[in-house]
């Protein structure tokens, strides 16, 4: 029986590039085996098989640009074996004969005819139905999980709904913008292009705008040298670093968390962590008592909304963690952390860690942040001036732990001391609202009994 195994929810990722074939024809597969890695702007995911046996034939091919739905490969599976069946209209679906399904391209899937064939109809609204409702077409998957396009209301402008959200960010107008996809639908690198074109331009610079661009250099006339192609995880954090940079005036304050009762805590507690499998670093109630701390000060919490004139806050506590892995900085969400203990948040905090590093996690591990912290501390270092994450309005950078002379009216104590350093954004967040969030969160952490008050 030949199978068609597809990609499955990927938190709305679209267009995620394929950057690895793990697999090829012939090869013996197994159930959740990894097949390929895809690398959308926020992680890389490696989508595993949702059934066992030969690989027929490969429909992915590197660079290629897939979302939920699109066809990874072909499999043929023993006759009642076991599949995964999707939730949604990812998984595997079974194909009549493989001869009969649309042939192997290798083209990319989001050009798969992303638009309907008369060029002046709108999209047709039967290629969504037969995605939420497979009886209404045969087709294999690929052909009929496109995103349609979408017109603007003068008619004019094909662009899917990630286009057109980056388009909002960008603050660029789809209908300047030329695209270069089939048939003149405007893609993501259409809206960089646009983006750099306008920052290039004598319009950008005689706006005020312009941003002089760092001339390149032959490195090579000075010595030997290596190129090496920068991941595209590397490249999109790139790109929203200096968004960040460019968009948000930045203030960084600096304080120190008396943490030796923490530590004192957190030692006594070793053989309890062993017991439960559990790895109890300092991070899991720093994580906690930023929860409780953001709450008492929610517009920590909180982004710009309406271009600037509103501000929204927030009743949910989702933070992200900054994530060293070696494709690139990752930033995974951990949900509700007001509502968990210290032993729950320690243990989803690894489990996240670890997917980050194995590739393993999905958009939507990524998203619904309201605060960010980065943690250097099990690296090294005294301090450092995080990037806020936006929209978010702020991040706290932790540094290396170290034993400090401190003075109580008397005498010199050996306190342990946590460098912490608190970047936000300043059209929202003010000096004092920096500095009364980080005297709060200190104190929390220097009497961590605090937090359950
Ligand atoms: N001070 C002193 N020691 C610390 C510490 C601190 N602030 N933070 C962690 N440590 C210790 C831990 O206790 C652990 O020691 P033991 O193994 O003896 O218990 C060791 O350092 C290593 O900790 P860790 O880094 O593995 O674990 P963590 O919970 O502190 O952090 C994570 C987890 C995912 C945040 C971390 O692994 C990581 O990736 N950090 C990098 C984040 C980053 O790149 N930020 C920059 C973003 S901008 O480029």
């Amino acid at each position: 029986m030949s199978v068609t195994v597809t990609v499955p929810d990927i938190g709305g990722a679209e267009g995620a590039e394929v950057v690895e074939i793990l697999v090829a024809v012939g090869d013996e597969v197994e159930l959740e085996q990894s097949l390929i890695v895809l690398e959308s702007d926020k992680a890389s995911m490696e989508i595993p098989a949702t059934a066992a046996g030969t690989v027929l034939e490969l429909r992915v091919a590197l660079g290629d640009a897939l979302s939920e739905g699109d066809a990874v490969l072909v499999v043929d599976a023993a006759e009642g074996g076991t599949t995964i069946e999707a939730a949604d209209s990812g998984g595997s679906e079974p194909l009549p004969e493989p001869e009969a399904s649309s042939p192997s391209s290798g083209q990319p899937a989001a050009e798969a005819d992303p638009v309907p064939a008369d060029d002046e109809a709108p999209p047709a609204p039967a290629a969504v139905d037969a995605k939420t409702s497979p009886a209404a077409s045969p087709m294999p998957s690929v052909e009929v999980a496109v995103e349609p396009a979408h017109r603007d209301a003068d008619g004019d402008v094909y662009a899917g709904p990630a286009v057109r959200k980056l388009a909002r960010e960008f603050g660029i107008e789809l209908a300047r913008v030329t695209g270069s996809g089939r048939r003149g639908r405007i893609l993501k690198e259409d809206l960089h292009r646009f983006n750099k074109q306008q920052l290039q331009g004598a319009g950008g610079a005689a706006a005020g705008s312009g941003v002089p661009q760092i001339p390149e250099v032959d490195f090579s006339q000075f010595g030997p040298i290596e190129v090496e192609a920068r991941s595209r995880l590397d490249q999109v954090t790139a790109r929203n670093m200096t968004r960040s940079w460019l968009n948000v005036p930045h203030v960084t304050q600096f304080d120190g968390a008396d943490i030796t009762d923490l530590e004192d805590f957190r030692a006594a507690m070793k053989r309890e962590a062993e017991t439960r499998g559990s790895k109890l670093t300092p991070m899991p109630f720093i994580l906690k008592a930023c929860a409780v701390a953001l709450a008492a000060h929610p517009k920590l919490k909180s982004s710009l909304g309406n271009n600037g004139t509103e501000l929204v806050y927030k009743g949910y506590c989702h933070i992200g963690m900054a994530v060293d892995t070696p494709a690139g900085l990752v930033v995974p969400v951990l949900r509700d952390v007001d509502k968990k203990g210290v032993w729950d948040i320690a243990d989803e905090m690894q489990e996240l860690a670890a997917r980050a590093r194995d590739k393993k996690l999905t958009p939507a591990q990524m998203q619904g942040g309201v605060f960010t912290i980065s943690s250097l501390g099990g690296i090294g270092g005294e301090g450092f001036t995080p990037i806020v994450n936006a929209p978010e309005v702020a991040i706290l950078g932790v540094s290396r732990a170290e034993v400090k002379p401190v003075w109580d009216g008397q005498d010199f104590q050996p306190r342990k001391v946590l460098p912490l350093s608190l970047s936000y954004d300043h059209r929202v967040i003010n000096g004092g609202d920096a500095g009364r969030f980080l005297t709060d969160l200190v104190a929390l952490l220097a009497d961590v009994r605090r937090i359950i008050l």
